[in-house]
């Protein structure tokens, strides 16, 4: 049992954000950090200290275009040669003041021509770097009831993603992202779930739906909605973090551990666990350090995932046929209450990493280096 369970963990690839990386902020304000990446080789080369202190952290997500360069296939090998690869491509199509009143949706054909085209330039730099996975978030949406078009708008964003989907090769896939609202504040034009997972569904099985567990509404039960894409083969991956209120994008369990596991739970009886749903941080770092709050996040995820497969689903089933309601709750709770601490330490011995990720960070001077070295980092791009 715990063989198999350290076999799993030490399969587990949690991806890291370049943005996190990077100077991040409110809208208020960024608070500039020593030491910050000036470029997407530096944040690479960041990202990578966090696979090397937990071992469980392979991929880097890049955004476009933060992360623009003149040869992706250099920043590929630069990838590759740090012990790390490309993962998600994020397109943008929300900071152009050309995007006022929306990307693909928007009422002016020239726009979503152009938002169109950043897709495809996206899916040029998967064929560049190797990425299998786009990422599509879009912020159009209304302010105001009257705007413009509800459903022509569907329209608009049922042509672009048919024209991104029929680009996409062999091996590539993309994943539709969906949130509540922010920043359009009336109508979002991929509000929830199910308006991805209906697109998707129009599509075929290169596109999947996203979850990002910040985008629900207070209460939303995420974990039934991770139990519903899987069954229906449309669960692509998870933005992790933590939100007390909105989409926060604080440390994903930080907030609610309890609710990380409840949702790697259903991965695991899910048949999610694998390389086809993609684990990945979607969190800024507007105080804490960015290198070691990814590899506490890193951390958070291992645990819940460690928790989640220590239930034990003969006795969960066993529990729920017979109708035994507290016996099937007391199950996942034993599993929850366990503290797997000591396990991880184990396998991360077993890896050949310390088992203590943060202590061995903190030790290796690495943080003091990068900032003597690095002087005008950039800011992720939010607020830029
Ligand atoms: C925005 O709210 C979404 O969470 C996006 O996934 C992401 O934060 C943004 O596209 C940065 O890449
Ligand atoms: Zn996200
Ligand atoms: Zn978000």
């Amino acid at each position: 049992m715990t063989t198999d369970i350290k076999a799993a963990l030490r399969a587990q690839a949690i991806e890291t954000p370049s943005w996190a990386y990077a100077n991040s902020g409110t809208r208020f304000k960024v608070f500039a950090q020593p030491g910050v990446p000036r470029d997407p080789f530096e944040k690479l080369a960041d990202a990578a200290q966090v696979h090397a202190f937990t071992g469980v952290a392979p991929s880097v997500a890049l955004h476009i275009p933060w992360d623009r360069v003149d040869d992706y296939a250099a920043l590929a090998g630069h990838a590759a040669d740090l012990g790390v690869r490309i993962g998600a491509i994020n397109s943008n199509v929300f900071q152009d003041d050309d995007y006022r009143l929306g990307s693909v949706t928007n009422p002016d054909p020239r726009v979503r021509r152009k938002a169109t085209d950043h897709l495809l330039e996206c899916v040029d730099i998967m064929d560049a770097t190797g990425s299998g996975t786009l990422k599509l978030w879009f912020s159009d949406g209304t302010n105001y009831p009257g705007q413009d078009d509800i459903r022509a708008r569907q329209d608009r964003l049922a042509e672009a993603l048919r024209e991104v989907y029929d680009r996409l090769g062999d091996g590539q896939r993309f994943l539709l992202e969906y949130k509540l609202f922010e920043p359009a504040f009336y109508t979002t034009d991929v509000p929830d779930w199910g308006t991805a997972y209906a697109h998707c569904l129009e599509l075929g099985p290169k596109a999947q739906v996203v979850v990002d567990t910040g985008h629900h509404a207070p209460g939303t039960n995420i974990e039934f909605i991770v139990a519903f894409l899987l069954r229906q083969g449309r669960l692509g991956g998870f933005d992790f973090n933590s939100r007390f209120y909105a989409d926060d994008d604080l440390m994903v369990g930080a907030a609610d551990p309890f609710q990380l596991f409840r949702i790697m739970f259903e991965v695991v009886r899910g048949g999610g666990y694998g390389p086809h749903v993609a684990f990945m941080l979607d969190q800024c770092h507007n105080l804490e350090p960015k290198i070691a709050g990814q590899i506490r996040s890193v951390m958070n995820v291992q645990e819940a995932t460690a928790k989640a497969l220590l239930v034990d689903r003969d006795a969960l089933a066993a529990a729920q046929a017979a109708g035994d309601v507290l016996g099937a709750n007391a199950v996942l709770m034993d599993a929850y209450s366990t503290d797997v601490r000591p396990l991880l330490a184990e396998l991360r011995a077993e890896m050949g990493l310390d088992p203590d990720p943060m202590a061995a960070y903190a030790r290796s001077g690495y943080f003091e280096k990068v900032c003597a070295e690095r002087v005008g980092g950039t800011q992720a791009g939010w607020g830029a």
